[in-house]
């Protein structure tokens, strides 16, 4: 019986039990409070728009407004008193207003809300040059009503993106795998495409235009050739079509040898007139399917990929070349620069020294897209040199979202301080304050293609994004790259009202569990510079000890820590590897001496003997001791005060989070074992007596071999 009342309950109010999957993202739109409505109302009646092509932005309002207020926003002929007035700076009414050279200024997707008055009646402004920056426009509004209160009587915002080019990366194969994907499958069904489209297709592109980003590269880096064939371009299509009206734009990953492995072609030598004439060729199919297509990114001579390198070519030659065929229609190449040999060369210095000398030599169409430290997206990692060395290239930073070394979709990380680290991180690359931001937003070196990339953590999962808090990843990218002067803390502050709920009991602890995570990760993980200790074949969990016969040394975790009886860590200072010296001065000379380097990167750039005496006058040694108990710890509050959370939220996302934090805190204690007891066996010292005792055996860890299915 009791059963049955159960059921019953829950097939009559089936929102209450199935809605909170996640699904919704930040877009939920819940009833306001009658305060809110009542602040409102006072302000915001109808709506008014004289033209046709505002329709998305205008639907978009009305939606949220019938589920905010539980009214219909009235579109209205005329002005009125409180009229709502949307549009672009064609419309003669927006015009009326005179704002068109501010409109001009803040370019497409910029936008003015303005309170103003219209023959003698107060009423709201939303402008833009263009039709998506109405739509961001409404977004923006929408997202004041959720998260400010009480709703101001008047407003003055005026927005315009740090970057032109917003941009997610998928790292999706045409076979529906993701590469790094931790939600499920490709959300593409390209055997579905062109004829059947998924309804979550127009809900991706609405959540993007959300938070401002324009642009999505459908394919993996690791890319197919197949990708340009005739057949898969008319499923690309049929994808931009969906996406157009959301003002996203759409790109491909291509693989530099399709000539040869497509078009049947000897050769793929940048420089042979064939090879040249087939990507013309192949850049006017494009177009005329998808005369909006944004260009290109290209992976090469990289990991085991062609590139212009096999032909004797540089990489500007082979960027040049594409970017020549992409020209007419205005596409972009985004070559990148993620590349390094085995060798004994250190891996952190090696793009610097490819690409530097190239620096000037790519056309203008062309920007290089560089990962955000040196080595590959590892939990911290100081900036890449190429960002303060090349001033006559636009360089676009590279940040993953999806958290191949930071524990997958199981572990809650929030990425906003590790993008904002080295946005905010100065490269002196001309004087104090030059920042990877400014160095890339184009305002230091005055370049007019600025663009900002995030490999996607989205896949097919009811939720988008495998854990409730990777969509926090997801949006705090989009912001980023709409404003890169947001704080962490005010995106954490808007995602978790609009996503959970506004109660300030909820918000400001699991805000503050939010900015904390990403340096808990870092602490139970790889503290103090360390990197990659990664096991073999996933970037999961720890293998420090990892030695596999025959593999190249630099895919090994004993190349980055170099842990024996002196001590540990990499030298790259100026008597190690050098890689120290690419940086610009101060940064150079800090980085290279002991007592000046930041403790954050120590490891990263000097070997230190285990008794070194840190800044707290611990040693070493027993300082890693220190802060890998303190990740362990970290973790274990956010349990605590997840559970508290309980009554603020849905079961569903309740559970789900729950029991990811019980994995996360497994996991952790994992990490701090494995590093700390084989690091043991170098160091030769005891764990400091007042922390946790280790619960594994060494032995044990040694055998742990993941399900790789589970974790590629
Ligand atoms: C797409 C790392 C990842 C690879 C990825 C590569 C890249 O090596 O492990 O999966 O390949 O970076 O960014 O190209």
């Amino acid at each position: 019986m009791k059963l049955y009342l159960y059921t019953l309950f829950f097939i009559l109010i089936p929102g209450l039990a199935f809605a909170e999957d996640g699904s919704q993202l930040w877009l939920r739109y819940r009833p306001l409070s009658n305060n809110q409505m009542k602040a409102l109302s006072t302000v915001i009646t109808s709506v008014v728009s004289d033209e046709q092509c505002d329709s998305l932005a205008i639907d978009e309002l009305q939606i949220a407004w019938k589920q905010l207020t539980g009214k219909e926003l009235t579109v209205t002929p005329s002005v009125q008193e409180h009229s709502l007035i949307i549009g672009t700076n064609k419309s003669k009414l927006i015009q009326s207003f005179g704002f068109n050279k501010e409109l001009q200024s803040l370019g497409g997707d910029g936008f003015l809300i303005r309170s103003a008055k219209y023959k003698d009646k107060d009423c709201f402004l939303l402008a833009s040059e263009g039709k998506t920056g109405v739509l961001y426009a409404v977004f923006n509004l929408l997202k004041t009503i959720q998260t400010v209160y009480p709703f101001p009587s008047s407003m003055n915002v005026k927005e315009k993106p740090s970057y032109k080019i917003r941009i997610l990366n998928h790292w999706d194969n045409i076979d529906g795998t993701i590469e790094r994907g931790y939600a499920g499958h490709s959300l593409w069904k390209w055997e579905d495409l062109p004829s059947k489209l998924s309804a979550r297709y127009k809900d991706y592109a609405r959540a993007n235009a959300s938070i401002g980003i324009n642009g999505t590269v459908l394919d993996n880096v690791n890319a197919s050739p197949e990708i340009l064939s005739t057949a898969y371009l008319i499923k690309v299509k049929a994808l931009a079509d969906v996406f157009r009206p959301y003002g996203i734009r759409v790109y491909l990953s291509v693989n530099f040898s399709s000539p040869t492995a497509l078009g049947g072609l000897p050769t793929s030598d940048p420089l042979n007139k064939d090879v040249r004439r087939w990507w013309f060729v192949k850049a006017k199919e494009i177009y005329s399917l998808i005369p909006d297509f944004g260009g290109f990114l290209v992976k090469a001579n990289s990991e085991g990929l062609p590139g212009p390198q096999d032909f004797g070519r540089t990489h500007a030659d082979g960027a040049n070349m594409l970017a020549d065929a992409l020209k007419p229609y205005h596409g972009i190449v985004m070559w990148r620069a993620f590349v390094y040999n085995s060798g004994m060369d250190d891996r952190a210095g090696q793009a610097y020294k490819e690409f530097l000398p190239l620096d000037g030599k790519f056309r203008s169409n062309v920007i290089l897209q560089v990962k955000n430290g040196p080595i590959d997206f590892q939990p911290r990692e100081p900036i890449s040199a190429l960002f303060g060395a090349m001033k006559q290239t636009p360089i676009m930073p590279e940040f993953q979202i999806t958290q191949e070394y930071l524990g997958e979709s199981n572990h809650l990380v929030y990425l906003a301080p590790l993008f904002k680290e080295c946005l905010d991180s100065d490269t002196y690359s001309l004087g104090k304050g030059s920042t990877v931001a400014k160095v890339t937003d184009g305002s230091l070196f005055k370049n007019s293609l600025t663009a900002i990339a995030g490999v996607a953590n989205i896949g097919e999962d009811a939720n988008w994004c495998g854990h409730h808090f990777a969509q926090a990843n997801w949006y705090a990218f989009g912001r980023l790259a709409w404003n890169h002067e947001l704080s962490s803390e005010q995106i954490a502050d808007e995602w978790i009202k609009l996503t959970f709920n506004d109660k300030k009991e909820f918000v400001e602890p699991v805000k503050e569990m939010m900015l904390d995570s990403r340096e808990a990760a870092v602490n139970y993980m790889m503290p103090l510079g360390l990197h990659h200790l990664f096991a073999w074949g996933h970037h999961y969990g720890p293998e420090p000890w990892c030695a596999v016969e025959g593999a190249r040394p630099d895919w090994l975790p004993s190349y980055y820590h170099k842990a024996d009886s002196i001590g540990i860590g990499f030298d790259r200072t100026l008597s190690g590897s050098a890689s120290v010296g690419q940086y610009n001065s101060p940064l150079r000379e800090e980085y290279n001496a002991l007592d000046r380097c930041p403790e954050r990167f120590l490891l990263w750039f000097h070997h230190v003997p285990w008794e070194y005496k840190m800044k707290n006058g611990r040693s070493l040694w027993a300082e890693l001791c220190y802060t890998y108990d303190k990740g362990v710890k970290q973790v274990r509050e956010y349990q605590k005060v997840w559970d508290r959370m309980e009554p603020y939220v849905d079961a569903q996302r309740f559970h789900e989070v729950q029991s990811r934090l019980k994995i996360q805190a497994k996991d952790a204690v994992w990490w701090k074992d494995a590093c700390l007891l084989y690091f043991q066996t170098f160091s030769r010292r005891p764990i400091p007596y007042d922390i946790e005792r280790p619960v594994n055996e060494l032995d044990d860890l040694k055998k742990i071999k993941l399900n790789l299915k589970h974790h590629n």
